[in-house]
């Protein structure tokens, strides 16, 4: 009960704040942050997203913070190009939950933040959830291509533990499976992973998406991925989620 009365107030009293983990390709470039958020309060400390975004979803908070997510990242990111952003960085990767999605509102919001803040649009990437995928098809459908007009991305987040069909994948914009993390965690140990992440990366190439690697946390782990004909990657190995003064560090030593 105290988290969601903190909640409540937690976007007014200004409590949230982003991060940013890097993505990098094959030759170590920086393409892109994934943006996550974060949530500090005074009496609960830093409440972690999978204890308050589940309670955000039952709360019907989560169009209200996802949108401060999108606005937020949006204005960072129009202040990075600004700057200029280096060759190799195809944009910002935004979480969007299903819930969020699936108000009648979603597309003309997106609109509206990109309207807001001049924000380059093929600079976002939404990462959706198989779920998402398998329920009122035509309208999500519907939804994903009215975004793809305006040039925004779409990834599969934790690609691998949702449904197994892989048939739906045909039915939908999505320019990138995003492998979840708990195949690369068992890549060494498990077999079973192996054959699972050559799986998902020979089906990518024939169905021309981009597969990026959740998780990477060594150099092995990034070798045996590369070997595997993954090109881009995500993870502790490269960096953990970062502060937006460090994410601009690390654009600038990147052009
Ligand atoms: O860093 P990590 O603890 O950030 O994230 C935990 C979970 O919270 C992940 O499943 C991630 O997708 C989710 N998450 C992080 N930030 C956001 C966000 O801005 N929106 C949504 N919907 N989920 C997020
Ligand atoms: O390609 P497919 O028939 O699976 O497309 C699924 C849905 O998306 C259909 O309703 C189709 O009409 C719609 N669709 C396909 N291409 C586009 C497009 O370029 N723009 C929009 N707005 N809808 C499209
Ligand atoms: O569900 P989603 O993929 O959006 O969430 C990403 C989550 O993975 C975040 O909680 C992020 O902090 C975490 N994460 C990112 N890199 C690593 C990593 O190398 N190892 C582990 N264990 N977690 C990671
Ligand atoms: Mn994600
Ligand atoms: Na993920």
């Amino acid at each position: 009960a105290l988290l969601e009365k903190a909640l409540h107030s937690a976007v007014s009293n200004d409590e949230l704040y982003l991060v940013y983990q890097p993505q990098v390709n094959e030759n170590g470039l920086l393409i892109g942050f994934e943006v996550l958020l974060r949530w500090s309060n005074d009496e609960l400390g830093l409440v972690p997203p999978d204890r308050f975004i589940p309670i955000a979803e039952e709360m019907g908070m989560i169009e209200e913070i996802g949108y401060w997510v999108m606005d937020t990242a949006c204005r960072q990111l129009t202040v990075w190009q600004e700057k200029g952003l280096p060759l190799s960085f195809r944009g910002i990767a935004i979480n969007i939950s299903p819930y969020q999605f699936a108000k009648d509102s979603f597309v003309d919001t997106v609109k509206e933040v990109i309207d807001n803040t001049h924000v380059d649009p093929s600079l976002l990437d939404f990462e959706i959830t198989e779920g998402m995928l398998v329920e009122n098809i035509a309208s999500v459908a519907e939804k994903m291509w009215l975004l793809k007009e305006q040039q925004v991305r779409f990834s599969i987040d934790d690609f691998g533990t949702g449904y197994s069909s892989l048939r739906y994948l045909q039915h939908f914009p999505i320019d990138q499976l995003k492998i979840d993390q708990s195949f690369v965690r068992d890549l060494s140990s498990d077999p079973n992973s192996h054959v699972i992440i050559n799986t998902i990366v020979s089906m990518a190439a024939h169905m021309n998406l981009s597969v990026l690697a959740e998780g990477v946390e060594s150099y092995a782990e990034k070798g045996i991925l590369e070997a595997i004909g993954c090109a881009r990657f995500q993870g502790y190995y490269f960096s953990k989620p970062v502060k937006s003064d460090l994410a601009t560090q690390y654009l600038s030593h990147s052009t």
